[in-house]
């Protein structure tokens, strides 16, 4: 049978490259994201590479309506959806609770656990019907341990962290999986997108250290996806070895040298 994978927020990072993973092993695409002009590219560059079918929406996550709008719509044009990879999110800002932008903490509420409800609404009751399906919730370290001035996406992240526990429950008699991903620093457009566009204070994040690739977490999520129907993982902390959680983080220069001898 063919396979169909959804993933929110594919026009860059983590999303993308678990688009491209995926469509090498075969998996027909529906792809999601806001920048309609980067869907349209990573359609026509994944098409022409693997030969699959790639559906693109281009849709805000926050605004409940165009979701549905979206996916039903999105829904019609394929037979079913085996994977669901809630990734679309963001961290915007970084402040101390007293100084921060309620605009930002609006933001991010809206997206990163609102946007990830109104999506996995929908699909869930897909899988529902068919009693199969598999869900990838991204969370993050940020949602183990709390970091200075992360308070509000920190807080989003737990709540991703709890809603993967939850609806890990809620979908058991279905036997659609749940798995959480919980990746500590990626290079990814995260650090751009959370200083507003400032490429100096972004490259300053990843200073010293080999962080995360898009590419090691799409391959982790391929793994679990490749599990037998009764293996599920339900729960990955995912770090680069400069970090050990989302608050201790070593650079290369500290690091200890191998004793010679
Ligand atoms: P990127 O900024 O590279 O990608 C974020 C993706 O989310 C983009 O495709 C973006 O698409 C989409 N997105 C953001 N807001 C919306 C919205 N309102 N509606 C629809 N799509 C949206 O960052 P990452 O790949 O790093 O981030 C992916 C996920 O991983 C996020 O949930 C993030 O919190 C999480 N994460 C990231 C880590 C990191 O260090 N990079 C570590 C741990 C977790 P568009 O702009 O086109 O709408
Ligand atoms: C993204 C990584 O370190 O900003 O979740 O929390 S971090």
């Amino acid at each position: 049978m063919e396979k169909y994978i959804l993933i929110t927020g594919a026009t860059s990072g983590f999303g993308r490259a678990i688009a491209e993973k995926f469509a090498g092993g075969g998996y027909h695409l529906c792809i999601t994201g806001r920048r309609e002009e980067r869907l349209l590219d990573v359609k026509n560059e994944l098409e022409a590479a693997y030969g699959v079918r790639v559906i693109t929406s281009a849709f805000d996550v926050r605004d409940k309506e165009a979701v549905k709008a979206a996916l039903t719509e999105l829904l019609a044009q394929v037979p079913h959806i085996d994977i669901l990879v809630n990734n679309a999110g963001l961290a915007s800002g970084l402040s101390s609770i007293e100084d921060g932008d309620t605009d930002d903490w609006d933001v991010m509420i809206d997206t990163n656990v609102k946007g990830l409800l109104y999506v996995t609404r929908i699909i869930a009751e897909t899988m529902k019907k068919r009693c199969a399906g598999h869900i990838f919730n991204i969370g993050s370290t940020a949602g183990k341990t709390v970091y200075k001035n992360g308070n509000v996406y920190c807080a989003t992240k737990f709540a991703v962290d709890a809603l993967s526990q939850s609806m890990r429950i809620d979908l058991l008699p279905y036997g659609i999986k749940v798995t959480a991903v919980n990746p500590g620093m990626a290079e990814t457009e995260f650090a751009l997108v959370r200083f507003k566009g400032d490429a100096e204070k972004a490259k300053s994040v990843y200073n010293d250290v080999t962080p995360l690739a898009a590419d090691n977490i799409a391959d982790i999520i391929w793994y679990c996806a490749q599990l037998p129907a009764h293996v599920c993982i339900n729960d990955l902390t995912v770090t680069c070895t400069n970090q050990a959680n989302s608050f201790y983080t070593v650079r290369n220069a500290d690091r200890k040298l191998p004793e010679v001898g």
